[in-house]
């Protein structure tokens, strides 16, 4: 199953969520019209990465779950796609290139398409799990040319897609004036944006300013309590995905 178009995106991650929360996203996202669904986590998640993606599988039947892994021990066959993230906004040769190694003898044993991704982070605010674990700087959020020269210089390399990445829980989002310039640089390659993605509104402005998919995860995570629980649940994916059309 292919992930290709545009759309809404939800990621699930494997270390805070279970196979029966899964199961409840993946029906969600399902009955909502996302157009895929990514698992990941920037730290751990080895162990539950496959039961996670299995219950998204069989519970979200036609929606492509690609893999969003923080590392080479996440990779699972459970998914129609691994995002190939190389972390080109930072200089840590371990996310660079290093993991990609290590990824080689479980996809060879296990041949998963991949979707070779320019990982781009940029500054939200705080200081976010990926930034502490891949112990690298995001790029400045004011500065759209340098993502957007990041982005050109991945495309040049042979890189097939670009992510522009907030950090989960980001306390501001990717700026448009970012999504507009990397999007004008790189215009024939899919971008992904997310990170701090909390509202409808917020998802619309990242898809008019060039973005193909927006991912949106803590907002759903948060369940009952969240913000889309004052939508009524996981109902208000619906909101989400109307607003990125
Ligand atoms: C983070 O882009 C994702 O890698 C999603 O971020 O959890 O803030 O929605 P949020």
């Amino acid at each position: 199953m292919r992930l290709d178009g545009q759309g809404l995106l939800v990621l699930v991650d494997p270390v805070r969520t279970s196979g029966a929360e899964a199961a409840r996203i993946g029906r969600a996202a399902k009955a909502a019209g996302v157009r895929g669904l990514l698992i990941g986590s920037s730290f751990d998640g080895a162990a539950q990465t496959h039961e996670v993606a299995r219950a998204l599988r069989d519970n979200a039947p036609g929606i492509p779950v690609a893999l969003f892994p923080g590392s080479a021990m996440q990779l699972t066959d459970q998914v129609d796609l691994v995002l190939f993230l190389s972390l080109v906004s930072g200089r840590n040769p371990q996310y660079l290139i290093e993991e990609h190694v290590r990824a080689v003898p479980y996809l060879q044993q296990h041949p998963v398409p991949t979707l070779s991704t320019a990982y781009i982070l940029i500054d939200g605010g705080r200081v976010t799990s990926v930034e502490s674990v891949s112990q690298t700087r995001p790029l400045p959020a004011d500065k759209p040319e340098l993502a957007a020269a990041h982005a050109t210089a991945a495309t040049l390399i042979g890189m097939q897609a670009v992510y522009l990445d907030a950090g989960s829980g980001a306390e501001r989002p990717v700026s448009p004036e970012v999504i507009r310039a990397c999007r004008a640089a790189v215009p024939r390659s899919p971008l992904f944006v997310g990170g701090g993605i909390r509202t409808p509104a917020l998802a619309r402005a990242a898809r008019k300013a060039g973005a193909d998919f927006v991912v949106i995860g803590t907002v759903v995570e948060e369940g009952p309590q969240g913000e889309l629980g004052k939508r009524g649940g996981l109902g208000g994916l619906g909101a989400f995905v109307e607003a990125v059309k």
